[in-house]
């Protein structure tokens, strides 16, 4: 925790020498050479986090079956194709455009679905820049059991600082489980 408040004072204090400040997010600590990594283990969720939406896709598990951590998860099914999902302009993460975007986390599938996979999505104001996707299908080597995923996405396009960068998982209208998100990024 302490940590966590030098590297956000020296994220303000950064902001402030250069005569600019963008908002700075409660979930996203700012740094100038090592950002912490944004998490979320889902269980504050409902109560709203800034930077994260969708939280209809946010439940508890079925009778019986044990979320990774706490109590809450993000399914995904055929009502829901999108998770609960991550969505900030680049300017308010870091001063620092990165090169890379790594997504961690679990999941839980109680079906196959070739078709599952951890999106990024660059937009300028809606229009697509970069539109990546993940396939979990590797990583989920048995079916009904908490599974970490890690997908290392390449900014293999010039970006600005005002595009926003949108993380979500994709279940193709099948039903599957995840929970405690990382984002950290390379610069
Ligand atoms: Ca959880």
């Amino acid at each position: 925790m302490k940590n966590y408040l030098a590297l956000f004072l020296s994220g303000l204090l950064l902001y402030g020498c250069s005569g600019n400040s963008p908002k700075t997010p409660a979930d996203v600590t700012v740094a100038d050479d090592s950002p912490v990594a944004i998490v979320n283990d889902l269980e504050n969720a409902l109560a709203g986090v800034p930077s994260w939406s969708n939280e209809k896709t946010i439940v508890e598990m079925p009778e019986g079956i044990a979320a990774n951590s706490g109590k809450y998860v993000s399914r995904v099914d055929a009502e829901n194709q999108y998770s609960y999902a991550f969505k900030e302009i680049f300017a308010n993460i870091n001063q620092k455009l990165p090169v890379a975007v790594i997504v961690e986390g679990y999941v839980y599938s109680p079906e196959v679905n070739p078709l599952l996979g951890i999106v990024m999505d660059i937009n300028d104001n809606n229009s697509k820049v970069i539109w990546k996707s993940y396939a979990l299908s590797e990583v989920i080597s048995s079916l009904n059991e908490w599974k970490p995923f890690a997908a290392r996405f390449t900014i293999d396009a010039p970006i600005k600082p005002e595009y926003q960068l949108k993380i979500f998982a994709s279940g193709a209208k099948k039903t599957a489980y995840f929970d405690d998100f990382k984002i950290s990024f390379e610069y």
